[in-house]
């Protein structure tokens, strides 16, 4: 068989501009008879074309993750009460600090990250990313980690915890049918991610095992809009190289759900990158600058652009207030990323309090 380039494996998966513009022919001839003469016919022609180079054409099932859902949910509150009960659980302590219990699973699942792209993903609690933990500093957290997978995994969470805690270790493998319980005070605050250490670590690291740890400061930020958004990629065909690209996993999602914001509210955004492969990965958002705070560790702002660029495993809070009301572009810079999935949109509204 043919050795296939990304880019030819993309048209072949209608990603691509190929096959997409075969699959829309009937689109396209509707248009063509419908359009107005002259320089503005030619006009939506060209704008309609340029739609459908980009990105995916249909949609993907969001019946199993939803990345809508996914950027508000952290410790299972997606979850009727007493399913999240089984996950999640908080204890109180003396000193007002609470005991986080989370329960976690490792599971081979096939996941949808592109219209009829399936991929056979290694998943914690059979999403990719895995579900979002979310303490306070000084908190307790205790994960107890079932390996209900195929291979050997471990969870490694960025911030401070002794050795033994690391699951990077030989000795921290945990076998399939076995379990685990991590245990740290949660320290420091800011935005940090977990995810499975174990070798070869780039296989286990972008077959999915990875998810968003956040540290809230013990004196809570201001209220805001908050958003959980991962950056990450799918090698399809094995051959370490990225196929697909997203933001939340299914490419374009939000370019056909925009995240809705509040014209003046805060809106914060945890973002994490964990695509493997490629060295960078980055966020621009049309229209408007945003504060950074480099891994969410102090609270003053460090920077104020429209464009962050992050190594893997690098992560940002980044804050702003939409000035406008309307559509509003977010995408990597790297624009073969954006045309292969990883691009989105928020659509500011004004609030009608009724
Ligand atoms: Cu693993």
């Amino acid at each position: 068989m043919p050795q296939l380039s990304r880019r030819s494996l993309l048209k072949l998966a209608g990603l691509g501009t190929a096959a997409g513009t075969a699959a829309l022919g009937a689109r396209g001839a509707y248009a063509k008879a419908a359009r107005p003469e002259g320089g503005a016919g030619q006009a939506i022609d060209a704008m309609q074309h340029a739609a459908h180079t980009m990105g995916p054409v249909g949609r993907v099932g969001a019946d199993r993750f939803n990345p809508t859902t996914y950027l508000r949910s952290w410790n299972f509150s997606h979850l009727p009460p007493a399913e999240r009960a089984r996950f999640y659980r908080e204890t109180p302590r003396p000193d007002g600090s609470l005991v986080r219990e989370f329960e976690l699973f490792a599971v081979d699942r096939e996941i949808e990250i592109a219209p009829g792209i399936f991929f056979p993903a290694w998943t914690f609690n059979g999403q990719v990313p895995g579900p979002t933990l979310r303490a306070t500093e000084g908190d307790r957290v205790r994960v107890t980690f079932v390996n209900q997978g195929s291979h050997p995994h471990t969870i490694h969470f960025h911030g401070w915890h002794p050795p033994e805690m690391d699951g990077s270790l030989p000795e921290h493998q945990v076998m399939p049918g076995d379990r685990f319980v991590y245990e740290f005070d949660a320290d420091p605050f800011g935005v940090h991610l977990y995810h499975c250490h174990a070798v070869p670590l780039k296989r286990h690291m972008h077959k999915g095992l990875y998810g968003m740890f956040v540290v809230d400061p013990k004196a809570a930020r201001p209220a805001a809009d908050e958003l959980v958004m991962v950056m990450n990629g799918f090698d399809t065909n094995f051959d370490a190289d990225n196929e697909v690209y997203a933001l939340n996993t299914v490419a374009n999602h939000y370019m056909h759900e925009p995240i809705r914001v509040e014209v003046g509210a805060l809106v914060r955004m945890y973002l994490v990158n964990v695509t493997e492969f490629d060295l960078i990965n980055s966020l621009h958002l049309h229209g408007m600058f945003f504060d950074v705070f480099r891994t969410g560790t102090s609270l003053t702002t460090s920077e104020r652009t429209d464009i962050v660029m992050m190594c893997q495993g690098e992560r940002a809070i980044l804050e702003t207030r939409f000035r406008y009301p309307g559509k509003f572009m977010f995408h990597a810079h790297q624009s073969e990323f954006a045309e292969l999935g990883w691009m989105g949109m928020f659509e500011a509204g004004v609030r009608r309090d009724t």
